[in-house]
């Protein structure tokens, strides 16, 4: 089995029949790696997920002393700072899967389901085992295995797969995982009622009949993740109702147990027509939620995509993180790689991450959550590099503070025994590769340039006269739309700093200089170069480093089986980036009529 970062670890116990609990495991794990040691577990219940170590002594609630061992482990094997003290700063730290019954995983790119196939549920038991280490190892505590979307026959696991559920839940709980389910906003009507409306007696009463005998099961189940109203599925609107009420009318079910009820604020108008210049997407979020704030339960948690688009590479931070003052909200990231290489060219997110916590004070959100990139792969993640995500994320999760250098290099010492010179240039690139990846997709903050619906490779219109609000507006002068006061009005959902620093196009950063401004294709950007100059030659040094990245790859010593995939997929990274540069540059090029100041090779 690929050990993934945990190759330093002993490999898990085959009979686990010993290990119940977490304490349990932190007792095991320590033992395992300290022979020699003896360590005291002194469980302090108040502690909940922190932890205390002094000399040889763990202290902490159940969990905290699982992450206390974890946190010595990992310092132990890649100098991880040891803080004698710490707690989490969120207490839900959940990964979401978009896994389906019949085995297939939404926007997944390393295999199918871990947990179902053939429209059951279908998993080897080691195998989870081992990715409830990874997620434990690393502080994850919740756990969503079923798709956002969702589809038959995923409604029954509220019912007929209850039992399934419960033994799924009995194998993550010694980890300190904890499970959660998506569930279908109209699941009563499946069960013979005519509608789902939030206001009705019986639809109330339905919910609560199905919270009480899920938690008679699973006791301690997270709760329900739902997305509603958004991109066809059902959802209060339906009856006139608002997403408060239809958030409160399953959380009021949840109570009585302790659940949570995570509601998806993902709501846009995905049937757009591209002649109307009066909508703009990404000012949906705002306008359906902002004025519910205060309306929501106290076991509601908005789940809000980091970006108010759609996980694009680069974003600025959704306004309505910014602005819900009075209900609890957590971020939602995506690290399956969706619009981001899709695990085969290399992307780390850490500094992208960085960046959304330098605009969103951390104790603005409660929760953070993330669409998880695992899959049925030998190695988890289909990229053996992309293993870094899962694991940066659930350190973020902790410290939002972590640097993307600090969470680099304790992956790479944790996974490969590299001499210091091999370790710093694969960290180099690792945390290069974001800026890489970006520069031959997406020009400047536009995004949306990709392939429709597979969304790898390159399309510039293939977006751009469709219904789902993503659009450039390219023409022969000029690109892009203007999202500020003077324009759709954007800008005026950010708090005064922010707007500021957005509203005027020559204070903007040029990384999002396109996608709050239209702006003619002479436009002189802070270095003199003009706009279009400078989309033709982040496109050039895009692909350039692509080329760089795979002969730098060449030059590691990878073990096998990862040294095959990364460098079959770095070839194929490459590829894709010069596909990148020459498809965006021609389409630049054809339209503006503009040559390309250093003459290099635009096709016609
Ligand atoms: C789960 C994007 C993706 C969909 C995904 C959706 C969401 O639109 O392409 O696959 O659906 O986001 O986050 O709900």
């Amino acid at each position: 089995m690929n050990m993934n970062w945990l190759s330093k670890f002993a490999p898990l116990p085959e009979d686990f029949s010993g290990i119940q609990t977490p304490a349990d495991l932190a007792r095991w794990e320590l033992s395992n790696w300290l022979p020699e040691h003896s360590f005291t577990l002194e469980p302090d219940p108040s502690m909940g997920d922190g932890f205390r170590i002094s000399g040889s002594t763990i202290t902490g609630g159940e969990t905290g002393l699982l992450y206390g061992a974890y946190a010595l482990l990992r310092h132990m094997q890649a100098g991880a700072p040891l803080p004698s003290e710490s707690c989490p700063r969120y207490p839900l730290r959940m990964i979401d899967c978009w896994d389906n019954m019949d085995g297939s995983v939404e926007r997944g790119y390393a295999g199918r389901s871990l947990f179902f196939e053939g429209n059951c549920f279908a998993y080897h038991p080691d195998r989870l085992r081992h990715l409830a280490r990874l997620m434990a190892s690393v502080g994850l505590n919740v756990l969503c295995i079923s798709n956002v979307n969702v589809h038959e026959p995923a409604q029954g696991l509220l019912d007929e797969f209850l039992p399934d559920l419960s033994a799924l839940a009995d194998l993550f709980r010694p980890f300190g995982i904890r499970l959660m389910v998506s569930v279908d906003f109209s699941m009563p009507i499946r069960d013979g009622f005519s509608s789902a409306d939030p206001r009705d007696a019986g639809v109330q009463a339905w919910w609560q009949a199905a919270a009480a005998r899920v938690y008679r099961e699973i006791p301690d189940l997270a709760g329900f993740l739902v997305k509603a109203d958004s991109e066809g599925r059902p959802g209060p609107f339906t009856y006139g109702r608002t997403h408060a009420e239809g958030a409160n009318l399953l959380a009021r079910a949840l109570r009585p147990f302790g659940g949570v009820l995570v509601w998806r604020c993902f709501v846009y108008n995905c049937r757009q027509d591209w002649r109307d210049h009066t909508i703009d997407r990404p000012m949906a979020a705002y306008d359906t939620y902002q004025p519910l704030d205060g309306q929501f339960d106290e076991n509601v948690i908005l789940q809000i995509k980091n970006g108010p688009f759609d996980f694009q590479v680069r974003e600025p931070v959704s306004p309505l993180l910014l602005s819900m003052q009075k209900t609890r909200m957590a971020l939602e990231l995506q690290l399956a790689q969706e619009y981001t290489g899709q695990q085969i060219d290399l992307y780390t997110m850490a500094p992208m991450w960085r960046e959304i916590f330098q605009d969103l004070p951390p104790e603005r959100i409660q929760a953070i959550a993330a669409v998880s990139n695992f899959g049925r792969d030998e190695n988890y993640f289909g990229h053996p590099l992309a293993a870094v995500n899962l694991f940066g994320f659930g350190l973020l999760a902790w410290n939002p503070e972590i640097t993307p250098e600090e969470i680099v290099s304790q992956w790479i010492l944790l996974t490969y025994d590299f001499l210091p010179e091999d370790q710093e240039t694969l960290g180099r690139w690792m945390l290069a590769s974001r800026r890489i990846y970006e520069k031959y997709t997406s020009p400047l903050g536009l995004g949306w340039m990709i392939t429709p619906h597979t969304h790898y490779g390159p399309n510039p219109s293939g977006y751009e006269y469709d219904l789902w609000g993503t659009y450039h507006r390219a023409s022969r002068d000029a690109v892009g739309i203007n999202r500020t006061s003077a324009g759709t009005g954007y800008t005026c959902q950010y708090p005064p700093a922010l707007r500021q620093r957005y509203e005027d196009a020559s204070a903007c950063p040029d990384l999002l200089l396109l996608f709050f401004h239209r702006l003619p294709y002479g436009f002189r950007m802070k270095d003199g170069r003009s706009l279009i100059q400078r989309i033709y030659d982040d496109h050039f040094e895009g692909a350039e480093q692509a080329a760089r990245l795979l002969e730098a790859l060449k030059g590691l010593p990878f073990p096998e089986p990862d040294r095959q995939v990364i460098l079959d997929r770095a070839v194929r990274q490459k590829e894709n980036a010069e596909n990148w540069r020459d498809v965006i540059n021609t389409f630049f090029h054809r339209l503006s009529g503009v040559p390309d100041a250093l003459e290099r090779k635009i096709f016609d």
